[in-house]
């Protein structure tokens, strides 16, 4: 056994062990520190970094190499001979470093897996609960933290949500619940842990040009349900969920637990008319199934689509298999509300109704928020990644009354309109001032929407190109709706 495979805890002998990190965003920097204060010795690798942060490891004393030095595959690492790599999920598994590493025979780990060797730092170890998919992730993970916490228990959500697991861990006051947002680039990347429950909420095209094809990306994704213990759980509507499931190496015990927005079958959470109810996790569920909740209790969420049914049913489900009482379920969901940019309405003006889902930054995301509405006017474009919109514009092409499409790959993305949804009128915003495309881009959908439309900034695509990120593209968004109105009603 080697020295890697002997250190399973926050107490093994970390001291002098020579690790590389790779990046030093959010989630390497987190890496650095604790990496550090376990008394490992480091070299930072990353092409950017903040000044602040590289003060604090000179604080810490900890070696970094930012910019061209990080590039390639720097002389510094070769010469350091790394007895372990721990990358940035955003690093490509082709970049330099990664493939030399792989080579050279250095296990390659992300933050997740270190956590989970230190995971016993407070005393008894919090549970797991994992969740993935291309949309719904970040809304499910805290509505199941909401549920898990309205039962008393002490729950966190963390991972690619924003806050990286590695500072849960190191919390003096310890959790009894972590749920973590997996990415497809952490679970790439990801060695062995063993959750309580998992799950993956839908599989659509998304991060093509990361992982190189589809199979590598629904690969990565089906790694999420190895060693769980107790309940994997899957969406009834998306049967490559369930293959995943059916595939996967569980700890014997394991159940597979469906979630759907239609009327629940044994072992399955789901909708009765009105109401969610468990037959999974009750004595009785051949005959019988408990109440959760009612439509009702959802809608104190925000607006009803189909997407948040299923995103509730998903993390009831989750919640359920910690063995929490029904009401603990409706107080959670009572208690929750969406982040912004999620079908955020910002404004209700002569009949018209302008939403915000920037968050929509691909075509399933896209997809769902079209399919919540009847007559749209549909703002699209940014960063497409490498997917095709034809498809989801061909889908939707009957309801869309206008389009405008922004960002910098609007080639595509007039072309695949051109061929797929040829009679609906189209603006292309073509500025190159990037303080002025949302302006434009709001000027635009008013003079297509009619009464009873609703104007939707849905991009399907990422945002980088012309804003700082989804939250800045659509502030910019209400903000431009918030000023229209404004002239509008002086006018
Ligand atoms: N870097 C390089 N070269 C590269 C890539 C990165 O040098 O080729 C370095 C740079 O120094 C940069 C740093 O790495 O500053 C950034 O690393 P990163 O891109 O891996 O991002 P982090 O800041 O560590 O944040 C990551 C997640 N980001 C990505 O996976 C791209 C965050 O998810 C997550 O919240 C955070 O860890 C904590 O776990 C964000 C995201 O966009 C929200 N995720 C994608 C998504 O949800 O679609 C996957």
């Amino acid at each position: 056994m080697g020295r890697i495979d002997e250190l399973t805890s926050w107490h093994s002998d970390w001291r002098g062990l020579k690790v590389a990190v790779l990046g030093l965003g959010v989630s390497g920097f987190s890496v650095a520190d604790t990496l550090a204060e376990l008394g490992c010795e480091l070299r930072v690798f990353a092409e950017r970094a903040d000044a602040e942060q590289l003060d604090i490891l000179d604080v810490l004393g900890v070696a970094h190499f930012t910019g061209p030095a990080a590039s390639g595959l720097p002389k510094e690492l070769l010469e350091f001979k790394p007895e372990l790599l721990v990358t940035s999920p955003g690093f490509k598994p082709d970049s330099e470093i990664l493939v030399w590493a792989r080579e050279a025979g250095v296990p390659v780990w992300v933050d997740i897996d270190l956590a989970w060797r230190i995971r016993d730092k407070s005393g008894e170890p919090a549970e797991w609960v994992l969740v993935t998919g291309t949309n719904g992730k970040t809304t499910t993970v805290q509505l199941t933290t909401s549920i898990l916490q309205a039962a008393g228990l002490r729950a966190i959500s963390c991972g690619n949500i924003g806050t990286p697991i590695l500072d849960c861990i190191r919390d003096p006051s310890g959790f009894d619940v972590l749920v973590v947002e997996l990415s497809s680039f952490q679970l790439h990347y990801l060695g062995e842990v063993s959750p309580q429950a998992a799950a993956v909420l839908n599989i659509d095209e998304d991060h093509l040009d990361w992982h190189g094809s589809f199979e590598a990306y629904r690969a990565a994704k089906s790694k999420v349900y190895q060693n769980t213990r107790l309940a994997c759980v899957y969406n009834v509507g998306d049967k490559a969920t369930e293959q995943m499931v059916i595939d996967a190496d569980v700890i014997e015990g394991a159940r597979a637990i469906g979630f759907t927005v239609g009327a629940p079958s044994l072992s399955q959470v789901g909708y009765a008319s009105d109401i969610l109810c468990d037959r999974a996790f009750i004595e009785e569920r051949r005959d019988e199934a408990q109440e959760l909740a009612t439509l009702d209790d959802i809608a104190e969420i925000g607006v009803v689509t189909p997407h948040l049914l299923a995103n509730v049913a998903a993390a009831a489900a989750l919640a359920r298999s910690f063995g929490i009482p029904a009401d603990a379920v409706r107080e959670g969901i009572r208690n929750f509300r969406l982040d912004r940019h999620r079908i955020e309405v910002v404004e209700e003006a002569n009949e018209i109704t302008w939403i915000d889902d920037s968050k929509a930054t691909n075509a399933h995301a896209a997809a769902a928020s079209l399919s919540s509405f009847d007559s749209v006017v549909w703002l699209v474009g940014g960063l497409l990644k490498g997917v095709d919109l034809q498809p989801l514009i061909s889908r939707f092409a009957k309801k869309l009354r206008g389009v405008v499409v922004i960002g910098r790959d609007r080639d595509e993305v007039m072309a695949a309109l051109h061929s797929s949804a040829p009679s609906v009128p189209v603006i292309e915003i073509t500025t190159e001032d990037n303080d002025d495309v949302m302006t434009q881009a709001v000027a635009g959908a008013a003079a297509f929407a009619r009464p009873g439309d609703v104007v939707l900034l849905a991009p399907a695509a990422a945002s980088m190109d012309q804003f700082k990120d989804y939250a800045d593209r659509g502030f910019r968004f209400t903000a431009a709706v918030k000023a229209l109105g404004e002239r509008d009603s002086l006018g």
